[in-house]
């Protein structure tokens, strides 16, 4: 008997780092989705349609039309976009406690510390030096950040060298931390100084499903490292200074 045709679920992304968790989630776990671009860059996370969905005006956001009995459902938040994959599909994200709490562990700690100190590295490191004269000004966030993902890779170090995965077997906690060690570079960290870290990254980047992930959405967007000052500087008008002002309605 042929499967009942699934309706795509709607991922609304743009391709950066929390972006690409949930497109490998995807494509890891073989769900059909459609990809609705959010341009973060242009002020798209603040239309009405969007906030609905993500009330704190950032991608990702799913809908899945085929959420629990079979109504629609939208999640915001990578990290539960990624557990309520997991948990629909039964891939990647254990049923049993002792399991699933360890892959809960390594979300947590990506989405508490890896995602938001890198962000804060790649914004001192990367767009402040566009936005503010002195140099002065920026040189303590820079050094601060720099050297908090150098500890967060630090940590990371010690687990991978116990266990293949950061939470023993390949889980949406690996699909949550990848997209933040692709980016080591522009986050003042050299790969070589953590050997283990560095296998796990290129054992996860060959998957022939990162792989698509990564690419889902590529043109939208030049990478962040390759961006001119100018398209930082537009940017940068969406995306910093906002203040609860911003989303007022
Ligand atoms: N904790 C959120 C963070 C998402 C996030 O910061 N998304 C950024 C792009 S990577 C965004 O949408 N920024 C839009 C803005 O700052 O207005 C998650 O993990 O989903």
């Amino acid at each position: 008997m042929s499967q009942p045709t699934q309706n795509p679920i709607e991922l609304y992304y743009w391709p950066t780092p929390n972006g690409w968790k949930i497109s490998i989630a995807l494509e890891e776990m073989g769900l059909p989705y459609e990809m609705k671009p959010v341009n973060i860059g242009k002020g798209e996370q603040f239309e009405p349609a969007f906030l609905a969905i993500s009330p704190n005006n950032r991608m990702p956001a799913i809908i899945d039309p085929n959420g629990p009995d079979g109504q629609p459902i939208s999640v915001f938040e990578s990290g539960a976009i990624l557990q309520y994959l997991g948990r629909k599909t039964g891939k990647f994200y254990p049923s049993d406690e002792r399991g699933r709490v360890k892959v809960d562990e390594w979300v947590m700690w990506q989405m508490a510390g890896l995602g938001p100190m890198s962000g804060q590295a790649s914004h001192f490191r990367l767009y402040a030096p566009n936005l503010v004269d002195d140099p002065k000004l920026i040189e303590y966030g820079q050094t601060r950040y720099t050297n908090e993902v150098n500890r967060l890779y630090g940590v990371m170090e010690r687990q991978l060298k116990e266990t293949p995965f950061l939470a023993g077997d390949y889980s949406i906690a690996d699909m949550a931390s990848y997209p933040w060690v692709r980016g080591a570079k522009l986050f003042g960290q050299n790969l070589d100084d953590f050997p283990h870290v560095k296998a796990w990254f290129e054992k996860i980047d060959a998957r022939p499903a990162v792989i698509a992930g990564n690419a889902v959405g590529e043109a939208l967007r030049k990478p962040a490292g390759e961006q001119s000052k100018e398209d930082m500087k537009a940017a940068a008008k969406s995306l910093f200074g906002q203040t609860a002002a911003v989303t007022k309605t």
